[in-house]
This record gives C-alpha cells, structure tokens and sequence, in this order.
C-alpha cells in the first residue's frame, strides 16, 4: 500500500498459539484470527482499500455482489466513508446478515439462488453513472489489500518461515492475495493448502481439468465459497506457486467449526469450517503420507478466515442436517 493511504479500516489480528489445534495436526499451529475483524471476516482488507482507493479517486457510489461477508465489509466501508452502497446477496443469505447489512445504511437488493445470479445483477445495477462495481474477489486491488495479512505474518515471525499456510477458497481473491503477499516477503517456496467444499470447488475443479471450469451449481452449505467459476487470477497462483488443493465435504466443514468452537470458544461460519477441516479431518497428516506435502519447517498457520453467515442455532440446524446431534 502506498503512504498516502488512510489508515486502513482492518486491524492488525492476533496469531494465536492453539494447543488444541496443535496436538490434533501432530505439529505447531497458529491461529491468524481474521473472525475478529470489522464484519467478522478477512474481507475488509481488501474492499477496505478498494473503498478507499476509489473514493478518493472521486467515486460516489459503490455496488457490490455477495454470498454475505463482502457485502458487510463494503457496507462498513461505505459507512465509514459517508457513501451510499448497494449490496446484492443470494435468496439464501440468512436474515441476520440481510439485517447486519440494513443497519450498516447499505440498500440491500435479494437477487437469485446463488452468488452468481446476485453478480450478474449487481453489474447491471453498477451501469448508472457514478456507481463502482465491487467484485468480492477479482480485482487487484482486493489482492493487494488481503496481502496485508502476509506482511503482519512475517512482522509476527520474524526470521521464521510458516511451515505452511492453510486458507478457503471461495472465488479466489483471497488466494490471489495471499501469494501477492508471500512474494513481497520472500516467501514463494511455503506451500498453501487451498480449501473448498465439495459442490462449491470450483478452483479443484479448474485444476483437475487443467482449465478454468464453471461448476453446474452451487450445493455445499458454504455459500461464502460459492462462486461457480473461479477467478483467472486465482487459477494461475495455483499453477504457479505450491498450492495444494484439498476438498471436504459439507459434514467434515460442519464438524471443524464445532469443534473449533469447543476448543476455541469462537463461532465461525462454513466457509472457514473448510480450512479448519485440513487439521480437525486430518488432511494435513494425509497430505504427508502420501507425499504431497513435505514435512513442514516451521508452523502451521491456519487463517481462521471467520464469516458472520452462522448463529447457534443454524449450527444445530447443519448437525441434525449431518447427522451430528
Ligand atoms: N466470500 C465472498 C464470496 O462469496 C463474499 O461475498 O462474502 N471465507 C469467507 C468467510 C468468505 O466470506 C469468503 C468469500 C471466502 C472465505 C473465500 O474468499 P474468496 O472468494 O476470495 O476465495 C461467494
């Protein structure tokens, strides 16, 4: 970021020494805890200074598409900057965040089954004059503002290297913005398990059929990660640096963010059940036997990505869903 920008509307988030975590994957892990951001997730780093940048370029109105966490950090940015803000979300968005949204002032518009529909919209809705189009995950600037959280890393860390990082993947912008910060650091060899949920994978889809995909429909639980087709950008990190691309199914995300709850004591939503389900499923210590992953030389950060798409009672909704009460 250059130094003529405001200071940022996202803070410096804890990493945490989680013993919990540590003693199921066999190896140190730390907690990067982006659920206490502003909204709730990582995705005010990114349309923070998206909002930043283009207001002071002079735009007046912002319209922005999403499965929920994007919409909330465009709304509080929009808030913050004392301009109108459109966000278009899917009929699924629960009324929590539908309500989060209106007390932000955001104008809300329900559009469509799943992030796709609602995006197709909000384009549309962003060809009035003077409104700006927010993507919540293609554009270089989002990438830029996630990378942010590789430069607190390295700050936290020091001479140590991350043995490797594990995050979700929903449309891939916060992929994109985790390499861009891992090659500002210095730090293009640490491997990145890239988690998506089964019937929202479209990035594991992509590179199983060596070309971008677009998946048929969105039916994970994790409509955070629900973009039918992954973004190029995000594509090419993956064919490009070490990203190992891991999958779970719904019942194993929902399974992770119980158990993160009992041993950490925060509630976070699907989406980031997904990352946690690389250690609470086991897939860290498969990854190894079988060789895909090489034993890690430093920790393990796992990006507690957050999401205010969960209360308690939808999570017992998932576990009778899955069988789980
Ligand atoms: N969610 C986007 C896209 O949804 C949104 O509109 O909020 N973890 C959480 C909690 C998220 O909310 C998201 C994205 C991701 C992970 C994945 O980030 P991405 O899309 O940059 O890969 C359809």
């Amino acid at each position: 970021m250059d130094s003529q920008d405001e200071i940022p509307f996202h803070f410096v988030t804890p990493l945490k020494e989680s013993s919990a975590l540590s003693k199921k994957a066999g190896t140190p892990v730390l907690i990067k805890l982006e659920n206490i951001q502003p909204m709730g997730s990582f995705k005010i780093r990114g349309i923070g200074h998206f909002c930043q940048k283009l207001a002071r370029k002079g735009c007046k109105k912002f319209v922005c598409s999403s499965g929920g966490n994007a919409g909330l950090a465009a709304a509080y940015a929009c808030n913050k900057l004392g301009m109108p803000a459109t966000i278009v979300v899917p009929e699924q968005t629960s009324n929590k965040v539908i309500q989060k949204l209106a007390d932000l002032g955001a104008e809300v518009v329900v559009t469509g089954k799943v992030w796709d529909d609602a995006d197709a919209n909000a384009r549309h809705l962003s060809e009035t004059p003077g409104s700006v189009y927010i993507s919540p995950f293609d554009h270089p600037l989002l990438w830029e503002g996630h990378s942010s959280l590789v430069l607190e890393l390295k700050a936290a860390l020091g001479t140590q290297k991350p043995g490797a990082l594990v995050l979700s993947v929903g449309g891939g912008g916060f992929l994109a913005g985790i390499v861009e910060g891992i090659a500002k650091v210095g730090w293009s060899d640490v491997p990145i398990i890239a988690m998506e949920t089964l019937g929202a994978h479209c990035l594991n889809a992509s590179l199983a059929a060596g070309k971008s995909v677009t998946l048929p429909d969105i039916t994970s639980i994790a409509k955070c990660l629900g973009a039918k087709t992954v973004c190029d950008r995000a594509l090419e990190c993956a064919k490009k640096y070490k990203v190992i691309s891991v999958t779970v199914d719904d019942r194993e995300a929902v399974q992770a963010l119980e158990m993160f709850l009992e041993d950490e004591l925060m509630l976070v939503e699907a989406a980031c059940g997904a990352a946690l389900a690389a250690v609470y499923s086991g897939h860290i210590q498969r990854l190894q036997q079988e060789g895909k992953l090489e034993q890690l030389k430093g920790p393990l950060i796992m990006i507690v990505c957050g999401g205010s798409g969960i209360s308690l009672s939808e999570l017992q909704n998932y576990k009778s869903q899955f069988g789980l009460l």
